[in-house]
């Protein structure tokens, strides 16, 4: 006999996609009620597709963080970065277009809203960050023409969390009953309790804090020159000892990461170890030094 709960509840698979800045990081962060991504002000701060299952009473869904796609670039990197989203709308029940309606349209938007186009899936609209679209930063009337080509519109704001649900309901209501996308992988990650983001393994949520955090404390244009391994996560039983290497590709970077007496290094460090703490609840030890490696961005066009 089939069980006749199983029926009505869905599943399926959600992708996030929007230029770059726009917020798909922290509305994810928002739509699971705790960090699963890390965020910043600047462009590209998701550099790999990112998968959390979010579960409730109806049904299961894997949502997927994309990095935001850049026009023009020229660094290894950002050309790396640039193909993450286009890989996984393939694969999405639904396809969410994340919009900033306090920043004016730009060219920028159209990479974005092509490969919407693109998509069989199902399509919301979302307005974001209308906590700060007020007077002159409100630019809704340049992107509402939009609307026509979705099945929902919303408006919300991630940062404060305003409308998640309205919009996790749309979701729900657009998911098809039969899921068609899911794989047999698919269903056993479902099932399994790896870490929150089902993409990434400890060592690399880990190295996801402190770069978020080195975003945070460097000038501008360090961010893009960085990338941060995690060593060894030893378990103390007391405390857990985390062994960390910044690396950047010069050594005028390398002085500006450590900070004159290595204020700005202990920065870093001593808030990713804060948040580390908070999320495991344990003490957290962390060894983070600082490592010219000019290559490490090739490594990574190779992952
Ligand atoms: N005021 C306001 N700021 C927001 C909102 N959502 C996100 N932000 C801010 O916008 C900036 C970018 O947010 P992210 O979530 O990192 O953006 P993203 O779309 O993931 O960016 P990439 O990963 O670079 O593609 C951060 O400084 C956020 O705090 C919002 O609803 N309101
Ligand atoms: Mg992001």
């Amino acid at each position: 006999m089939r069980k006749v709960i199983e029926e009505k509840v869905k599943i399926g698979r959600v992708v996030i996609l929007g230029r770059p800045n726009t917020g798909k990081s922290t509305l994810l962060n928002a739509i699971m009620s705790q960090k699963v991504a890390i965020t910043s002000p600047m462009a590209q701060t998701t550099r790999k597709n990112a998968r959390v299952v979010f579960s409730s009473e109806k049904g299961k869904i894997i949502f997927s963080d994309t990095p935001g796609i850049i026009n023009k670039v020229s660094d290894l990197v950002g050309k790396r970065v640039n193909t993450e989203a286009p890989k996984e709308v393939g694969r999405a029940d639904v396809v969410i277009c994340l919009l900033d309606i306090s920043r004016p349209k730009t060219e920028e938007e159209n990479k974005v809203i092509g490969l919407v186009r693109k998509s069989k899936a199902k399509k919301i609209l979302v307005y974001n960050k209308i906590d700060q679209a007020i007077g002159s930063k409100d630019h809704l009337a340049e992107y509402n023409y939009l609307e026509d080509e979705f099945d929902e519109v919303i408006s919300v704001s991630a940062i404060k969390e305003t409308n998640i649900k309205g919009l996790i309901n749309l979701i729900f209501e657009l998911l098809p009953e039969k899921d068609s996308k899911l794989t047999e992988e698919d269903l056993e990650i479902m099932e399994s309790k790896k870490g929150p983001v089902i993409s990434l393994n400890s060592k690399e949520y880990i190295a996801e804090i402190i770069r978020e955090k080195a975003y945070l404390f460097l000038r501008k244009e360090v961010p893009y020159s960085v990338n941060v391994e995690v060593d060894e996560v030893i378990d103390k039983k007391k405390l857990i000892l985390i062994k960390a290497r910044i690396l950047t590709t010069a050594n005028r970077y390398k002085k500006m990461i450590i900070g004159v007496g290595g204020k700005k290094i202990r920065e870093i460090g001593y808030n990713a170890r804060k948040e580390l703490e908070l999320m495991s609840s344990r003490k957290v030890f962390l060894e983070l030094t600082v490592e010219i490696d000019k290559h490490w961005a090739e490594r990574d066009i190779q992952k």
